[in-house]
């Protein structure tokens, strides 16, 4: 029975709350999560090291007339918590339930719809200008992570805020911590004044007087604000023109209410640098925040010593995922060639790399939330003599496409790219759905876009990769393997496409992990009497010409099926091809997602939402066909 929180439906509700109530509180939300999160998995261990500084934020603000932005928005299911959502938050992350990110269409209390990182400063600064402009007077609060503080984005935002000088509140919620550790010097910058001793050593003594003197402890507060600007005077951010506060411990809600009350309110751009715990409350998320920063489902055992004790659900399977074929083909080239170097954009281990950076760490770089320093470093790497290969998910890359085009192709450089979640991801939905990597990277010249269906293609994809001069992706998508067609190498070149079965009433040209609806999609026509063929096209640039021009002089009717959106990907190639080659009484059906942000849920469901499973493919074949024949 929930003591205070059921009685909270927004965030005025909080008002009346005693510093007690709001402990009990946050007890009481912390449940909400791990219980909400356990059947479906979520972003458990960074909304866990949230909830007393959410709660704090809407205490003392005046939410929405306040405007809390929140970077990536992973960690922000207090506030949708707090804000209305108590009830339906059972259904986070599933289909037509609450997103798990902040989403303009679900509240307004979210100001905007996020999922990538670093673009709080920036959307905060553009708010407050706006504010500015029209004179009005409500307080904006960006919620930033130590993590996303390492995106270029962040960086820029902050030498602007500085210059502007509106008033608007970053909020540092340092917790040491992106997914994995958080990596470069800004880390190590913020470490150093978490762990400066002078500092630290007074601020003890500082808290030891307060103890046994409250009355002074205004006074002696005042002491520690004046000896920290003495011994940290040259930090960076008021270098940068943003005043520097804390660090406050971010589970201590009364500290919080009292400091972010100060500062709130002072007009200039101010950044509070809180500290909090990755994963607090759940002894294993806490132990390993990475592996819980997006959690599968999992069991609650029970609670010691108030903390939670789970159990992950994960399945031992059989069957392999995409990123570990790709972690087992980077270690093969990797052991045949010191040449190739890794990078990753802070993803070590949700990119297969991890396995890479432990037995090559010389030749493994993590360059923070930075994908598109990522693209112009691997450039550079490339015309220094290395083949680089960055392993970015799909819906990440797209921040980098001039470095693509300007830092990589134009250089002629060698870069590898190997996207992992090119396609549908599921829960994490629109934000995160690697829909649109094969339209924009056909547009790079010189590139190569290809997709594997099993692991030996994606080892030839690899070997190929790592000579080519030029762009050359490689997408694969959150999924098993489902088939493996053969474990021996497979030697094709570029752009050569391969015949799975032949037929001639229709030609079904798929490319990656499509290849097996395709095959379905296949035996299903044969049961109404059409007889197509499978094409494993495994590039959509180049397109195997040779292959399109063999089943045009065959059939008239081509099908694509392309985990991606219909604008510019797959199938466009294959109608421009037509089009190039004249080829006007060729029908090609394409069957791709529609160009829309797809909302979050299971990969299954929404496959079959957006008619591109087996079943409603063959069936509108099927229903063309029969049409075809009517007409006859
Ligand atoms: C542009 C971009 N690249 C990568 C990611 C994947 N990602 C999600 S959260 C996260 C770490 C964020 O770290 P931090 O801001 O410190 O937040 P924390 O999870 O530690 O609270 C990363 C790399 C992303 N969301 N956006």
């Amino acid at each position: 029975m929930q003591k205070v929180l059921s009685k909270i439906n927004s965030p005025n509700d909080l008002k009346p709350l005693s510093v007690e109530e709001l402990s009990v509180l946050s007890e009481e939300v912390r449940q909400l999560i791990v219980e909400s999160v356990s059947p479906c998995g979520g972003h458990l261990a960074a909304n866990l090291g949230t909830v007393e500084l959410t709660i704090a934020l809407h205490y003392v603000l005046n939410s929405p007339a306040d405007k809390i932005v929140w970077d990536v928005g992973h960690q922000a299911y207090t506030h949708k918590i707090l804000t209305g959502r108590r009830d339906r938050f059972g259904t986070l992350r599933q289909e037509n339930g609450i997103s798990g990110f902040p989403n303009i269409h679900e509240s307004p209390h979210d100001h905007f719809t996020v999922g990538h990182a670093s673009t709080s400063l920036s959307q905060a600064v553009g708010l407050a200008v706006a504010r500015d402009l029209a004179g009005d007077k409500y307080r904006v609060v960006a919620v930033c992570g130590d993590g996303s503080l390492t995106g270029g984005l962040a960086f820029e935002a902050l030498n602007n805020i500085g210059h502007m000088h509106n008033n608007m509140l970053i909020i540092l919620n340092d917790n040491e911590m992106a997914i994995s550790k958080s990596i470069g010097s800004m880390s190590k910058y913020l470490n150093q004044i978490i762990t400066n001793p002078a500092y630290n050593r007074v601020r003890s003594d500082i808290e030891h007087t307060i103890r046994r003197f409250p009355r002074i402890k205004r006074f002696a507060k005042k002491i520690e604000e004046s000896f920290k600007n003495i011994i940290c005077p040259g930090l960076v951010f008021e270098e940068l023109g943003v005043r520097y506060f804390g660090p406050i411990d971010g589970h201590d809600i009364e500290n919080m209410i009292e400091t972010i009350k100060n500062v709130v309110n002072l007009e200039q751009p101010c950044l509070l640098h809180v500290l909090t715990k990755k994963g607090k409350g759940v002894h294993q998320a806490e132990d390993e925040p990475a592996s819980y920063h997006s959690s599968g489902p999992y069991t609650i055992e029970g609670k010691k010593n108030g903390i939670y004790i789970v159990n992950p659900k994960d399945k031992q399977r059989n069957e392999i995922q995409y990123t570990k074929a790709f972690s087992n083909c980077m270690l093969r080239v990797a052991d045949r060639d010191d040449k190739v170097v890794a990078i990753t954009a802070a993803m070590p281990d949700g990119t297969g790399l991890a396995e890479f950076s432990e037995k090559y760490p010389h030749r493994f770089f993590d360059v923070g939330i930075a994908e598109g320093h990522a693209i112009t470093f691997a450039g550079a790497l490339s015309r220094g003599g290395y083949k680089p290969v960055c392993a970015i998910y799909s819906t990440f890359l797209q921040r980098a496409y001039d470095n693509l085009l300007h830092d990589a192709a134009l250089q002629d450089a060698n870069v590898t790219l190997c996207l992992d979640r090119a396609g549908i991801v599921g829960p994490d939905g629109a934000t995160h759905h690697g829909l649109f990597d094969i339209a924009y990277l056909r547009t790079v010249p010189n590139s190569v876009v290809c997709a594997p269906k099993d692991e030996a293609e994606m080892q030839r994809m690899l070997d190929l990769g790592i000579e080519y001069k030029g762009v050359f992706a490689i997408r694969y998508p959150k999924d098993l393997i489902s088939m493996t067609f053969t474990n021996t190498y497979a030697y094709f070149g570029i752009g050569e496409g391969e015949v799975l079965c032949e037929g001639d009433d229709a030609a079904i040209l798929s490319l990656g992990n499509t290849v097996v609806t395709a095959l379905k999609v296949a035996s299903l026509l044969r049961l109404e009497g059409i007889n197509a063929g499978v094409y494993n096209m495994r590039f959509a640039k180049p397109l195997d010409a040779q292959l399109l021009s063999q089943l045009r002089s065959k059939t008239h009717y081509f099908v694509t099926i392309e985990e991606h959106v219909e604008t510019g990907g797959f199938g466009s190639a294959v109608l421009e091809f037509m089009s190039k080659i004249g080829a006007f009484d060729c029908t090609v059906k394409v069957f791709a997602f529609p160009n829309t942000f797809i909302q979050h849920g299971s990969r299954e469901k929404l496959f079959e939402r957006y008619g591109m499973d087996e079943g409603s493919i063959s069936k509108e074949i099927i229903g063309d066909f029969k049409k075809c024949k009517r007409s006859v």
